[in-house]
């Protein structure tokens, strides 16, 4: 009965109310977000999540590279907390659910709890991870991917935007925000989790072609991604003939075409994006000494990443002509199964909430990735329009939304030891 009085606790007009206010900041024309990663939209979300938290009587913690904690105390206070969250930072052209859902869902979670008026003995936390998109900042993931590998943090905090804004100086601005809001404990990196819960969108369309309001996600493909680097030489447009020219964009070109190539696939299992391409100076009149273009590769297949990213370094360079290329790849992830105590607690949930669901494999990557090398992680999907989403069309039904929050909140409710 616990767990049902729980899921009662779910307020729909309530999370919904949340989604629409947390909207409000970076707020698009058509309808979406633009609230990048430490940008002052992002920090208005930011203090609204701590208001929230401080006004239902939770304690907040921060850590080293701005992940936000919002704690309601276990009666084990020693017990290590059950995490739920995911992130408030969108992409520039991005949409009101896509990370968004997964945090207000976990605070409607613990509102829940508090209404429900049931105790756990673990902690229940939930969680805001900095920069899980990673479009001001490359890589995405970073928050998480800090708490996972601390040694990563100095790399991080050296990360610059393209207007060359260090992050850990970006950084520094959330201290004394957050200050005036609440008080803020210092929380380690990597410190324990008993279990991490994420919930999103699902940014595909298979639970709204099937009727199915929960996906249980059973795991996340793999990835690799790349900055490539193509350097010819700046010339005049009017003068230079062809035999001496160093075009960056022409080398470049021929580098994305080939790449595509490169990367068809029959069963069409392959995810290849190039989103980033930029030439400089840019001018119509100078022949582009520069290209910087992005590469996010994707598959389940660990075996079939290496091999075809791998060949990527070769195939630019047999391409660049009298151009140079430089490659980096600044972020790597294998595929991953979700096991174990937390993917169960989820089954069990969706059994309890008497919701329909189905089991799904993820093709967007997500914080819980990194959290699964930390303790045991799973993720609750829940139905977009179409499967829109990383568009500012991105959709989904309030009613949707509530039954996530209810089987999120009685998955944390069960594995935090509610009684
Ligand atoms: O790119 C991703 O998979 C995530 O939505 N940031
Ligand atoms: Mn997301
Ligand atoms: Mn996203």
């Amino acid at each position: 009965m616990v767990l049902e009085r729980v899921a009662a606790g779910v307020d729909e007009a309530g999370l919904w109310k949340m989604h629409e206010e947390m909207a409000r900041f970076g707020a698009t024309a058509k309808g979406g977000v633009c609230r990048e990663a430490l940008t002052p939209e992002d920090f208005d979300a930011r203090r609204v999540f701590a208001e929230w938290g401080r006004d239902a009587g939770f304690s907040l913690a921060v850590d080293a590279i701005g992940n936000m904690f919002l704690r309601r105390e276990g009666t084990d206070p020693d017990l290590p907390p059950v995490t739920t969250g995911s992130h408030l930072d969108s992409q520039p052209t991005g949409g009101r659910f896509d990370g968004s859902f997964g945090v207000l869902a976990g605070l409607e979670a613990l509102f829940a709890l508090e209404r429900a008026g049931v105790r756990t003995r673990a902690p229940v936390e939930v969680v805001n991870w900095t920069n899980e998109e990673g479009g001001r900042f490359v890589p995405g993931v970073m928050g998480s991917g800090v708490y996972a590998d601390p040694p990563t943090l100095q790399t991080m905090l050296e990360v610059r935007d393209r207007a060359g804004v260090r992050l850990g100086d970006e950084l520094q601005k959330l201290g004394p925000l957050l200050a005036s809001v609440a008080p803020v404990d210092e929380r380690a990196l990597a410190a324990p989790m008993g279990a991490f819960i994420e919930g999103h969108i699902e940014q595909a369309p298979r639970l709204e072609e099937t009727g199915n309001t929960i996906g249980v996600v059973t795991g996340i493909q793999g990835t690799r991604k790349f900055q490539v680097e193509v350097t010819g030489e700046e010339a005049h447009a009017g003068t230079t003939p062809r035999r001496r020219r160093k075009d960056a964009v022409l080398a470049a070109a021929c580098m994305v075409q080939a790449l595509h190539r490169m990367m068809e696939d029959a069963d069409d299992l392959l995810r290849f994006t190039i989103g980033a391409f930029e030439a400089f100076p840019g001018a119509p009149s100078v022949v582009p000494g520069r290209v910087r273009f992005s590469i996010d590769f994707r598959h389940p297949d660990d075996a079939l990443r290496t091999r075809l990213g791998d060949a990527i370094q070769p195939l630019c360079e047999a391409l660049a002509g009298p151009c140079g290329v430089s490659i980096e790849e600044p972020q790597a992830a294998s595929s991953v199964d979700f096991h174990g105590a937390a993917i169960e607690a989820v089954r069990h949930a969706v059994e309890v909430v008497g919701a329909s669901h189905m089991d799904l494999y993820s093709g967007a990557g997500h914080d819980a990735r990194n959290m699964a090398l930390l303790c045991p992680s799973a993720m609750v999907f829940v139905p977009c329009e179409k499967g829109i989403s990383h568009n500012e069309a991105e959709n989904a039904k309030p009613e949707d939304l509530a039954e996530g929050a209810r089987v999120i909140a009685v998955a944390i409710a069960e594995l935090a030891g509610a009684h």
